[in-house]
């Protein structure tokens, strides 16, 4: 479908139901949380009755976002909106069980998503690969709706594709990009404040979880690879998402074409992998071939442990990339 045709099938859903349930995948991200919090917005101004949810915690990081607090947690939908008539607007998911919520199956459902791995699993499906981010999306959808953006939505569309587009350096990166976040600061979203919150508001633990992380590194040519246990992250007084970027330090070294990140899985031997590529290999391919998810550049996976095991298993699949 073409973004007109979507944004026509959306604005039609949107006015034949009196509410709307919005959601994202599990751990969300910058754009999952901007675009979750700027459709909601946009909704409001056409009337329509919003609850937000989503399966795991804000990042502290993101808890400085407009409207922030709006967003409920709850692993089941059901206790928040039992009535399964309110259709549910799911965004950045191949599928309900990205979002991790239960009460999802009946329920008509709008899919807004800009990965390669997209699945057409709902009523109205809407992916857009070349879409730097959901939020380019949304802003779409802002703009053909002719709603106005206030300077809350410019803000968390401008955190959403400035984190998405690890701050405009992805391939993904385009003049319309530009274009998109000039517009945003037009109407209110401040680079500046925003680059403060996403980039210099560290927790400590997170640093030094970082620093385990770095002596924890291994380089085979154009391959490097780290990783933390549950064990790091305690001793760091670390959560899951004191992990998020560590691997963007192990694809900056030069002559590194791709990187792995291994995170210890509490309770299991399991391991949550982040995958990076400067392009030459497609590390969504990779990820899939593990029964996950991304784009060429970035993506994810879980693996079974032990960690040797896991790490060969992917070092494996990435060399097969490189050939
Ligand atoms: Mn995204």
């Amino acid at each position: 479908m073409s973004a007109e045709t979507s944004i026509r099938a959306l604005l039609e859903a949107f006015r034949s139901h009196p509410r709307f349930i919005v959601t994202s995948h599990a751990r969300p991200d910058g754009d999952a949380i901007g675009s979750v919090l700027a459709i909601s917005e946009i909704l409001g101004k056409l009337g329509v009755e919003v609850r937000m949810i989503l399966c795991d915690e804000i990042p502290a990081i993101y808890r400085s976002l407009p409207n922030v607090d709006a967003i409920l947690q709850a692993p089941d939908v059901r206790e928040i909106e039992p009535d399964l008539s309110v259709p549910v607007i799911v965004m950045e998911c191949d599928g309900i069980p990205r979002t991790g919520l239960q009460g999802l199956d009946g329920r008509m459902l709008i899919n807004i998503d800009h990965h390669a791995s997209g699945r057409e699993f709902a009523s109205v499906n809407w992916i857009d690969e070349n879409a730097c981010a959901v939020a380019e999306m949304v802003y779409r959808l802002a703009r053909g709706a002719q709603v106005e953006i206030t300077p809350s939505m410019a803000t968390c569309l401008y955190t959403a594709i400035l984190s998405d587009t690890g701050s405009f350096t992805y391939p993904s990166t385009s003049a319309d990009t530009f274009a998109i976040a000039h517009d945003l600061a037009a109407h209110g979203a401040d680079p500046s404040l925003i680059a403060r919150d996403i980039y210099f508001s560290n927790p400590e633990s997170k640093i030094r979880l970082l620093g385990t992380a770095l002596s924890n590194m291994h380089t085979d040519g154009p391959l490097a690879w780290s990783w933390v246990t549950t064990e790091d992250m305690v001793r760091a007084g670390a959560g899951a998402e004191d992990c998020e970027g560590v691997v963007n330090y192990l694809i900056s070294i030069a002559g590194v074409e791709s990187a792995v990140f291994l995170r210890q899985l509490p309770e299991v031997d399991t391991y949550r992998l982040s995958i990076r590529s400067k392009g030459k290999i497609d590390v969504a391919q990779v990820a899939e071939h593990f029964g996950g998810g991304g784009h060429r550049a970035a993506s994810g996976c879980t693996l079974d442990g032990p960690l040797s095991v896991a790490t060969e298993k992917v070092l494996h699949e990435l060399k097969m990339g490189l050939c």
